[in-house]
C-alpha cells in the first residue's frame, strides 16, 4: 500500500466518528485532505446531514467550499463536538508535532475548542520522542526582527542541538522568499539533534517568548490517534 493509500485508510475510518449534527473540525494537509473529501461525499449521498465545518486554513476553507460542506468559524462555535487533522510526529503519549503544512495556529486554535480530537496518521509519522524525526518544528512568529526571535529559540535549545531556519516558499517569480502563513505571520523551523526532554516545559519557554505567536507542539491535546500501516489500522486512544 503506498503511504497515501495509507493516509486515506485513517482518514476514511476517522469520519466514521462523525455524526449527522455535528460541528466538526476540518484538518490541513495531505492526510485531512482526504477526511474532508469523505465528509463531502457522506454529505452528497445523504449518509451525513447538518454537517457544520470548522476549516482549520485557507487551503481547507477552499477544498470543503467546492466540497459544498457548509462552514462556520469558532466565533459562531466556540464548542466543536469532533476535529479530524493529521500530524507530522506522534510520540508514545499521544504529543503530537504539527505545522509542518503552515497552518499550526488555525490547527491549535480549533482542535483546542474541540470535545474530540481525532489524529490521523500513517505509519512513518511514528517518534520516539518529539523532534525525533529530525524534521522541522515549525513556530510561527511575528515578522518584526524574527531574525532576534529564531536566535532566542536556537539557543533556548542549544542543549539539543538546535537549528533554526526561516521558512522560505518559491515566489511566483520562483525566486526564494520567507512563507507567510494564514495569518500574516512568518515560520521558523527549529531542528533537533537530540531529545529536548520535557516537551511542557520547552512548550512554556517558547510562549515566553515575545515575538513568538505559537509553535507546533500539541500536547496533551490528541484524543484518539488512527494509525494505518502495512499490518492494518490501529486505534490508539489517550
Ligand atoms: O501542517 C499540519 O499540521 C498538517 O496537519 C501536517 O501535520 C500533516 O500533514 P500531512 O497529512 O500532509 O502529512
Amino acid at each position: 500500500l503506498s503511504q497515501d493509500e495509507l493516509k486515506k485508510i485513517a482518514a476514511f475510518r476517522a469520519v466514521d466518528f462523525v455524526e449527522s449534527g455535528m460541528v466538526v473540525g476540518l484538518g490541513t494537509g495531505s492526510t485531512a485532505r482526504h477526511a474532508v473529501d469523505r465528509i463531502g461525499h457522506l454529505l452528497r449521498q445523504g449518509k451525513l446531514r447538518d454537517v457544520v465545518g470548522i476549516p482549520t486554513s485557507r487551503v481547507t476553507h477552499d477544498q470543503a467550499l467546492s466540497l459544498g460542506i457548509p462552514l462556520s468559524d469558532l466565533d459562531s462555535h466556540p464548542v466543536v463536538d469532533l476535529a479530524i487533522d493529521g500530524a507530522d510526529e506522534v510520540d508514545p503519549s499521544l504529543n503530537l508535532v504539527k505545522g509542518r503544512g503552515g497552518s499550526l495556529l488555525r490547527e491549535k486554535m480549533v482542535e483546542g475548542a474541540c470535545k474530540k480530537f481525532v489524529v490521523i496518521v500513517d505509519e512513518s509519522k511514528l517518534v520516539d520522542y518529539i523532534g525525533g524525526s529530525g524534521l522541522a518544528m515549525p513556530v510561527e512568529v511575528i515578522k518584526f526582527c524574527w531574525k532576534y526571535t529564531a536566535e532566542q529559540l536556537r539557543s533556548l535549545f542549544d542543549y539539543a542541538g538546535c537549528r533554526a531556519k526561516l521558512r522560505m516558499s518559491v515566489g511566483k517569480e520562483e525566486e526564494e522568499e520567507p512563507f507567510v502563513t494564514d495569518n500574516g505571520n512568518y515560520v521558523v523551523d527549529l531542528y533537533f539533534e537530540r531529545d529536548i526532554g520535557d516537551s511542557w516545559a520547552a512548550s512554556d519557554a517558547i510562549l515566553r517568548l515575545a515575538g513568538v505567536v505559537e509553535h507546533g507542539m500539541f500536547l496533551g491535546m490528541a484524543s484518539t490517534v488512527i494509525v494505518a500501516g502495512e499490518l492494518g489500522v490501529r486505534m490508539i486512544n489517550r
